[in-house]
């Protein structure tokens, strides 16, 4: 006879379970996550058949960055606001798809909550197989007004009161933390369900990889390319070394190409991810509020860090939706050391 697993916990019980520990708690932050995670479910649907159906290829338009947008990109948008937008919890929606937030006048109910979200980040990735995800970040209004506004988007990534990605791999993961660590959700598509594979992911203290691409090293600022380099042949004597590298002294590179993917296996191995600033993207390129800042809480949830070189992410106030960020995240160790290495560059030490 096949034996129920031990613990089929799914993500509506571990979220109500959280709902707990607030007595007070009215069940629409409860109901956000709930949506978010029927929203994962859909998307995941049309990722993992997009090669079967004509969905691939770009859907002409180009998004607020300039970037093609991949029919995917635009479906995984369009879900989104569909599943969020139609339920009384959401009072502001930002997408990193869209140019202008979205402010939403509740038929009735609360509309408490802010979500700012990368609805498929990595999409350029989809063609060729490989991983993408979803970034969000959950904020409460601060406002009493009548009427939402952009002091209640704009709030900095401490403020935030739920993260999450969705990891659309080799399996579906669901990862996200309220504030009381950091949990992974495995979907079974035989079932539908988030099933709890990943309690209180723990990110090591130093890891064994670094990732970034290299392409740009041209244009890094002098502390970032000895930053690279420690990473490379490690941080003793050796790294005075020129080019050649001992076997062992350094970290290994690892680098996909899509956020997501990088993070989560940083996250569960150990390592940093790096996007420094360059001479094209002089601020960095991931933006703060839909990417840096979730994942931010997530990594700091596990016991990581992220920083933009010389603060903490998760500290920093966004001056619009848009803005983008240097990003050094991954284990606290690594992600303390690039900070070291900035600072002394600048001290001249
Ligand atoms: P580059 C994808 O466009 C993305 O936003 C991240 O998912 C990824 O880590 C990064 O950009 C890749 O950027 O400049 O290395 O191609």
């Amino acid at each position: 006879m096949t034996q129920a697993p031990k613990n089929l916990q799914t993500i509506e019980t571990h979220i109500l379970a959280l709902q707990s520990m607030h007595p007070s708690a009215s069940g629409d932050f409860t109901g956000l996550l709930s949506d978010i995670t029927f929203a994962a479910k859909i998307i995941s649907r049309e990722v993992n058949k997009a090669g079967l159906v004509d969905i691939l290829g770009a859907a002409g338009g180009e998004n607020v960055q300039g970037e093609v947008i991949q029919k995917l990109d635009d479906y995984g948008n369009n879900v989104f606001m569909k599943c969020l937008g139609t339920r009384n919890q959401v009072c502001i929606m930002g997408s990193e798809e869209m140019a202008d937030p979205v402010f939403i006048e509740p038929s009735s109910g609360t509309g408490n909550y802010i979500v700012v979200f990368d609805p498929l980040d990595g999409s350029s990735n989809i063609d060729a197989n490989v991983s993408v995800g979803t970034i969000f970040g959950i904020w409460k209004r601060k406002s009493r007004r009548d009427k939402v506004g952009m002091d209640d988007l704009l709030q900095a990534g401490c403020e935030q009161v739920a993260a999450g990605y969705i990891i659309y791999g080799s399996s579906t993961m669901f990862v996200y933390t309220a504030g009381h660590g950091a949990h992974g959700f495995t979907l079974d598509p035989s079932i539908g369900e988030f099933l709890l594979s990943h309690e209180n992911i723990t990110t090591p203290f130093l890891g064994d990889i670094y990732s970034v691409n290299e392409a740009y090293e041209p244009s890094w600022e002098p502390a970032v390319k000895e930053v690279v380099r420690q990473m490379k042949y490690g941080t003793g004597t050796e790294s005075s070394r020129t080019d050649e590298a001992t076997e062992g002294a350094g970290k290994t590179s690892r680098y996909i190409g899509s956020l997501v993917a990088d993070f989560h296996r940083n996250l569960l191995y150990g390592g940093v991810y790096l996007y420094p600033p360059t001479k094209g993207k002089p601020e960095g390129k991931l933006r703060l509020m839909c990417e840096a800042a979730p994942l931010a809480m997530i990594a700091e949830a596990a016991g990581g860090y992220a920083s933009d070189g010389r603060q903490n992410i998760m500290d920093i106030v966004p001056t619009h939706l848009h803005m983008r960020v240097p990003l050094y995240i991954g284990s606290r160790g690594d992600v303390m050391l690039v900070e070291k290495i900035i600072a002394d560059a600048k001290t001249g030490l």
